[in-house]
């Protein structure tokens, strides 16, 4: 029987703050019964029922109450499930953050002397703590509650400590889903805010629709697989028990809001202060490269290339989601099992990474000289499970590292190579200054290159069987600035002989 002091821990938990316009169709209630299945691992801080275009004039707490009770029902088996330090929190601790937003759509609940919804003063209270660590707003409906509160903090605060508090803030949203969203990026331009930016309601191009929009939206026909998104498979996997059963059948697509949270989950995939590095929420790039750096702005969608189900490759920015569907659709089944019992040996649990002494989910990271090699020794990872074995893959992650839309000109390869039969320890080599270390129109050599990632996943063989992943970021150096020469002026001329002519 598993111990649960070798399951995963989470020293430190993301604060969480959701809007939700729940039962505009079932999508939302979805989401979070997927969530409250990973709430051990946030800090969540408010549940706040909130309008859209798709329900203008009313919010239904009561609908996020449903689900809270029917996670009550299982909360003390998830607990089983959890390393002792990490507890599910309490339902009733959950009732408490449940609020309601403004009863009206859009702008008609911002303004000077409009007061705020109920929802909107819990934002603000938790916005105005006295805490460092950032407050993620996950937006699944419309935004005025947000709205609402960004425009308090202007009338109440002086512009630079108005600055500050925003600067705490992470919103992510699924598109547009009022008119307050097009106001916020307008007026607050520095708002750490992830959001596909597309016309009105045209939600098949959002990144997020990557979750289990292909059929519906019709994108990326062959690529991703749908068995895991199924009604059926839904049915067998996951509308089980008392918070199962809580559920609903989906009408258009399931879970849209759910990639605002899958971005946060603590796996070793994700790095969330870098929406660039690709998580299982997708990859969502700077739109402004001015200055401002990565801390701050708007991000918006890029694409990452994937080899589908049928062979091929698949280039979209649905593809940053769906290439991660089989891995957090699987992780879902699993958890749910969780709930119907308390009986560590009829569940299975993560396999525990440990890579060069390091036991955490963060990333590591390295500055390593261009072409040379270095180890990485992840054979003291254990799975918690005592029968359950592990197998090890690495791969570069590299459509992180590219700055323009053609991976395959500008990202080098990093080797890795194998060395011990488990594949537990590798050598990787970085690939030579001319691929990784020279600027891309000059050609010239730089002493600091790309940025590159490598991925370790480590996946048991229990039922479901399980992954986790630890991430490498490796900052290429070329001290003796080698490497340099053949470029010009132009884009043109300096990729002339590389790109085939027609
Ligand atoms: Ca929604
Ligand atoms: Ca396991």
């Amino acid at each position: 029987m598993a111990s649960s002091d070798r399951f995963q821990t989470f020293p430190s938990k993301p604060r969480v703050f959701i809007l939700s316009d729940i039962s505009n169709e079932p999508d939302d209630a979805e989401s979070l019964v997927r969530y409250l299945l990973y709430s051990n691992q946030f800090q969540t801080e408010g549940l706040v029922a909130c309008t859209s275009t798709w329900m203008k004039n009313k919010v239904c707490p009561q609908d996020m109450h449903k689900i809270v009770d029917g996670y009550e029902k299982v909360v003390d088996n998830l607990n089983a499930h959890a390393n002792p330090n990490d507890p599910f929190p309490a339902a009733d601790s959950l009732r408490s953050l449940i609020k309601k937003g403004a009863e009206s759509y859009g702008m008609t609940a911002v303004g000077n002397d409009i007061p705020l919804s109920e929802g909107g003063e819990l934002l603000l209270e938790r916005v105005l703590a006295p805490i460092d660590q950032p407050l993620w707003i996950l937006c699944w409906g419309g935004t005025n509650v947000l709205a609402s509160v960004l425009l308090r903090i202007q009338n109440t605060h002086s512009a630079s400590d108005a600055l500050k508090l925003r600067s705490k803030l992470r919103v992510y949203t699924i598109s547009d889903q009022d008119d307050t969203g097009v106001w916020i990026r307008y007026n607050y331009p520095d708002l750490f805010y992830i959001c596909s930016v597309h016309g009105w309601c045209q939600y098949g191009m959002a990144t997020w629709a990557g979750i289990a929009g292909d059929g519906w939206y019709g994108f990326d026909k062959g690529g991703p697989d749908a068995s895991k998104i199924s009604k059926e498979w839904i049915k067998e996997n996951i509308q089980i028990g008392p918070l199962g059963s809580t559920y609903p059948d989906y009408m258009f697509i399931p879970e849209g809001d759910t990639p605002t949270f899958l971005y946060l989950i603590q796996n070793g995939l994700g790095v969330p202060e870098r929406p660039e590095y690709g998580s299982w929420g997708g990859r969502y790039i700077a739109t402004d490269i001015s200055g401002k750096g990565t801390a701050n702005g708007h991000f918006s969608d890029t694409s990452d290339e994937v080899v589908g189900l049928d062979g091929q490759t698949h280039k979209s920015n649905h593809a940053t989601i769906w290439r991660w569907r089989d891995a957090f659709q699987t992780d879902f089944a699993a958890r749910m099992q969780w709930s119907l019992s308390s009986d560590t040996s009829k569940a299975n649990h993560h396999p525990i990474i440990v890579v060069n002494g390091s036991a955490g989910l963060e990333p590591l990271h390295f500055e390593l000289e261009a072409g040379s090699t270095f180890k990485l020794d992840a054979s003291a990872s254990y799975d918690p499970d005592p029968n359950d074995q592990i197998a090890f893959k690495w791969y570069q992650y590299r459509d992180p590292s590219a700055t323009q839309w053609s991976v395959k000109y500008e990202v080098g390869h990093l080797d890795i190579k194998a060395l011990n039969e488990a594949g537990s320890i590798v050598d990787v080599t970085i690939p030579p200054p001319e691929t990784c270390c020279v600027e891309l129109i000059s050609r010239a050599a730089v002493p600091k290159g790309q940025v590159l990632h490598l991925i370790l996943e480590v996946r048991d063989n229990g039922s479901p069987a399980l992954i986790n992943y630890r991430r490498f970021i490796i900052q290429t150096t070329n001290e003796k600035l080698l490497g340099g020469g053949g470029g010009a002026e132009a884009i043109g001329d300096t990729m002339k002989d590389v790109i085939p002519s027609h």
